[in-house]
């Protein structure tokens, strides 16, 4: 079995991380008995300097189809962040309704969290991120330019459909994982779309009883990231909130470079995309110290999507052994000064 894979390395690291974690997937690809067939697009902010946009007008009907996209990162330093991520990421996610972006945070054993008192094992939640609406929909405008009585508005918008797509697949991980589930909004501040999101919580609650659901402001919630993150199993989030969350979710883990995310099409009709949470990092381009284990995670994520389990397994024991050997090598945002390289050759010895 072969699977027709999008490569769109993107900016900066994302260059790196993605050229490192390929052979680690191809490795585990060819252990469990299938392959991956990239098509590569180089596609991002080198492409919007001498082009004027970030990927081609049939963009989107050149990714349609295929079995999953696999994706660095985006941003540049010479561009505003707007530009770069409206003219790739974003479309990609609104365009393919990859409604449910999933974004687990597991403190692995040997990795050392900021916060005292925590050790492998402690840290083990996912947050689902609605992914294609929300504060993230660009609806607003700007207006009087560069005048006193300047204004700008952005709405928000929650669709009834977009929010119950993401909660139910909340559900369905929290009754997964026999855990409870957290509801993180502002609508003591928000009342219209809020509301309608801790509205259909409930109801979608209703059919999952056995699921235990607190409620959470998100300014609450941010505090206890890290006060007890421990006690966190599911998290279910707007596109902001869930944005800023993941973030937390990873450094109180250890690094954002072991920050793994899924934006999934819940149809199955168009192709979800798998990405490490992390974004270009310009100041440590070039130096072959980028991090590619939230790659490689993105690459199990991507495995279990397509169905293939056993290799999406076999790809986290080998970074989770890796990050339990205090002689493996390790990138400097974990502490050692190994780099990208060292980090992928010694978890190919460990598949
Ligand atoms: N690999 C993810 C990436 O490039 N992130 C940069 C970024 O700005 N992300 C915002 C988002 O995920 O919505």
């Amino acid at each position: 079995m072969a699977y027709d894979i999008a490569l769109i390395p993107g900016d900066g690291i994302g260059q790196e991380v993605v050229a490192a974690a390929r052979p680690v997937l191809d490795a585990a690809a060819a252990d469990a008995g299938f392959s991956l067939d990239y098509e590569r697009f180089d596609w991002g902010s080198e492409r919007y300097l001498d082009e004027g946009s970030m990927m081609p007008d049939d963009g989107i009907d050149r990714l349609r189809g295929r079995d999953a996209i696999l994706l660095g990162a985006v941003g540049h330093p010479d561009i505003p962040d707007h530009v770069t991520l409206r003219g790739l990421m974003l479309p990609i996610r609104k365009r393919f309704n990859q409604q449910v972006c999933e974004r687990p945070a597991v403190l692995y054993d040997g990795v050392e969290s900021p916060l005292r008192g925590y050790g492998g094992g402690d840290i083990d939640l996912v947050v689902f991120r609605e992914n294609t609406e929300g504060e993230y929909a660009d609806v607003g405008g700007r207006e009087h330019r560069g005048f006193d009585h300047e204004v700008a508005i952005q709405s928000a918008v929650f669709t009834r459909q977009g929010t119950e797509d993401v909660v139910r697949a909340a559900f369905e991980a929290a009754t997964e994982r026999g855990g409870k589930l957290t509801n993180v909004t502002k609508s003591n501040a928000q009342a219209y779309g809020m509301v309608l999101w801790d509205d259909v919580v409930a109801e979608v609650g209703e059919e999952y009883p056995d699921v235990e659901v607190e409620r959470l402001l998100v300014d609450a919630a941010s505090m206890d990231f890290v006060r007890r993150p421990d006690e966190f199993d599911v998290v279910v989030a707007s596109n902001l909130f869930g944005d800023i969350l993941t973030d937390l979710g990873a450094i109180v883990t250890g690094s954002m470079g072991l920050a793994p995310s899924a934006n999934v099409n819940v149809e199955g009709d168009y192709p979800s995309m798998f990405e490490p949470v992390h974004g270009s990092a310009p100041d440590i381009v070039g130096q072959g110290v980028a991090n590619p284990l939230a790659t490689v995670l993105s690459g199990a994520m991507l495995f279990d999507h397509l169905g293939e389990g056993v290799a999406g397994e076999r790809l986290e024991s080998a970074v989770a052994d890796q990050l339990a050997d205090a002689d493996a090598p390790r990138t400097p945002d974990l502490g050692v000064d190994a780099g990208t390289e060292a980090v992928v050759d010694d978890l190919r010895g460990r598949l």
